[in-house]
């Protein structure tokens, strides 16, 4: 019997649980389709690295002996899609079935559904277990009677991986969370590591001369790609992060600064998310690191606190209220995204940076995405769904799975608290404390009010405003609601005004 086992962009995991059990005369199918570079107009680097990475673990396997069918993107006759490729492929195999795991994304899951039907060959859809929490085990949570809070699921992890957990049961350390270890200010006189780089090799000088020639015009640069993009190369950046950055990450990791994109960040989301290098194994390499006394707790902690706590959440909040979580709009946000976010072009030094950083990496890190781009979208009232097409877009690690969530629920409270317990809302102050932006922008970080005031500081006032009646009932809100109780009722009247007029001459996108 044999079968074809179909390899997706993000399972390049050689454990990926679709290749399991392979027979000799099975056939490995993967893919570059341009439906899966098109459905949003992904950034430039996103497409190379997935492309590239993808060539690389196809070669892999052909060095173990198995049979690998790889369609490039420009091979005469590529359909486009995974369905046509799958059709396609049958045409060239004896095939008598076909054996997936799980798509990360709704829209496939609903395409691998109807594979079965489609193609005339019985479908074997296998759970994706990279992933530490099943969908079952999180419904399992979700029924437990507690709330459906983050650090409740986290503790859940923590006892159930063992990490960072002392013999007694309890935490290392005597805490669960040592989120207030982790939002130091950068002082000028720390510098962050040097980062190795990975110059591409002709796989990946290939791939960038195809992304450049089919999709030049979408978001964002090719020049200076110097991402892992094969197994060994991910794990030597793992070991690198290990070593060198991660005992910074802890006091850093809220910390921004201009002109440094990375910091203390591991950088390796995309990896992890495309399947290159597994959670697991870079949790257990921070948690040695600890052990080892490498890394303070602070920092292993946050690293394990992030992959086990946020990033299974999400994972799991998305699963259980698709379809649909992307239609909410609980604060009814409506305005369209200005147009600064794809050309950059905005006098608001912090935006203008972590747009930068955005277009020429593909990256920006948590705290430009939560507290700067984010907080934007919120304090402005983007409609949502232009938000997510945006970060959709512009990451190297988005997948709907990860991004659908974070804009939905944790930035613009579009879920009415389902996932945030407030919303991430502030003023330039909060920007002022992290980073040295402020003092590179045209604006007075100080003043709340007129011409020279930072406008997140009449937009934030403004928000608290608009959602009076929703944030007084919040008590992780309410001081912010009564400080705007207090205010003089023309000061608040003028700094609405400025919030007004500084929205009102957005430009919005255009066609990008
Ligand atoms: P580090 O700061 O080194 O953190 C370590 C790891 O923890 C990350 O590699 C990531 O795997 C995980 N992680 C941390 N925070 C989160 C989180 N909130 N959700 C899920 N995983 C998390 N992450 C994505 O992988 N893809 C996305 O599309 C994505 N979109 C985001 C959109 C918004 C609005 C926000 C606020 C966050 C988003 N994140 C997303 C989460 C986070 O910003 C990135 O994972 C992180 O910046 C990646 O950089 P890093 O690898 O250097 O992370
Ligand atoms: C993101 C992406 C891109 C740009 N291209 C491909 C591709 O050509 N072939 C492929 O198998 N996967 C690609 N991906 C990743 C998929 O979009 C991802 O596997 C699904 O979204 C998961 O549901
Ligand atoms: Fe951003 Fe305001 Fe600071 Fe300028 S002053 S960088 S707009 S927070």
């Amino acid at each position: 019997m044999t079968r074809l086992r179909f390899v997706l962009g993000d399972q390049l995991t050689r454990d990926v649980s679709s290749l399991r059990d392979l027979a000799p005369c099975d056939v490995v199918l993967m893919a570059e389709v341009c439906d899966e570079a098109t459905y949003v107009r992904h950034h430039q680097r996103k497409i190379a690295f997935l492309f590239s990475a993808m060539r690389h673990f196809a070669d892999a396997l052909r060095v173990e002996g198995i049979t690998v069918d790889y369609v490039a993107l420009d091979d005469p006759g590529n359909t486009g899609s995974f369905t046509g490729e799958l059709r396609r492929a049958l045409q060239r195999h004896g095939i008598d079935g076909l054996v997936v795991t799980e798509a990360g994304e709704w829209r496939v899951a609903e395409m691998m559904a109807g594979w079965e039907e489609m193609l005339g060959i019985p479908v074997e859809i296998r759970d994706d277990d990279r992933f530490l929490s099943s969908h079952r085990d999180f419904a399992r949570f979700g029924r437990t009677g507690q709330p459906l809070l983050m650090e409740n699921f986290y503790r859940s992890m923590r006892r159930r991986t063992g990490y960072l957990m002392a013999a007694d049961g309890e935490p290392e350390g005597g805490q669960w969370n040592l989120d207030a270890e982790n939002r130091a200010r950068l002082p000028g006189s720390v510098t962050p590591p040097e980062r190795p780089a990975f110059v591409p090799d002709l796989v990946t000088q290939e791939v960038l001369a195809l992304v450049s020639q089919r999709f030049g015009n979408h978001f964002g640069r090719l020049d200076g790609f110097d991402y892992p993009v094969t197994r060994q190369d991910a794990l030597a950046y793992l070991g690198w992060f290990v070593r060198e950055a991660l005992p910074g990450f802890g006091a850093y990791q809220d910390a921004m600064r201009q002109g440094e994109p990375l910091l203390f960040h591991s950088h390796l989301s995309a990896l992890i998310n495309c399947g290159l290098l597994t959670a697991t194994e870079c949790c257990e390499a921070a948690v040695a690191a600890y052990h080892d006394g490498e890394a303070p707790l602070n920092a292993a902690e946050g690293f394990v606190r992030q992959l086990i706590g946020w990033r299974e959440f999400i994972r799991g909040i998305y699963w259980r209220e698709m379809p649909g979580y992307g239609e909410r709009n609980e604060l009814g946000a409506t305005r369209p995204l200005p147009d600064f976010f794809w050309t950059g072009e905005t006098d608001l030094n912090c935006l203008r940076q972590s747009v930068g950083d955005t277009r020429d990496n593909a990256y920006a890190h948590h705290i430009q995405r939560l507290m700067v781009l984010g907080n934007f979208c919120l304090l402005a009232g983007i409609d949502p769904k232009t938000v997510q097409e945006w970060y959709l877009v512009v990451y190297h690690d988005a997948y709907e799975w990860v991004e659908m969530p974070n804009v939905v629920g944790v930035i613009l409270y579009a879920d009415g608290g389902l996932l945030a317990t407030k919303p991430y809302a502030a003023s330039g102050n909060y920007i002022h404390r992290m980073s040295n932006y402020c003092e590179h922008c045209r604006y007075d970080v100080k003043q709340r009010q007129g011409a020279e005031a930072c406008p997140f500081n009449y937009l934030y006032w403004d928000f608290v405003a608009r959602h009076r009646e929703r944030l007084a009932s919040n008590p992780r809100f309410r001081q912010a609601v009564q400080t705007l109780d207090r205010m003089d009722p023309d000061r608040v009247e003028a700094i609405r005004r400025d919030a007004r007029n500084f929205l009102d001459q957005l430009p919005a996108a255009g066609d990008y």
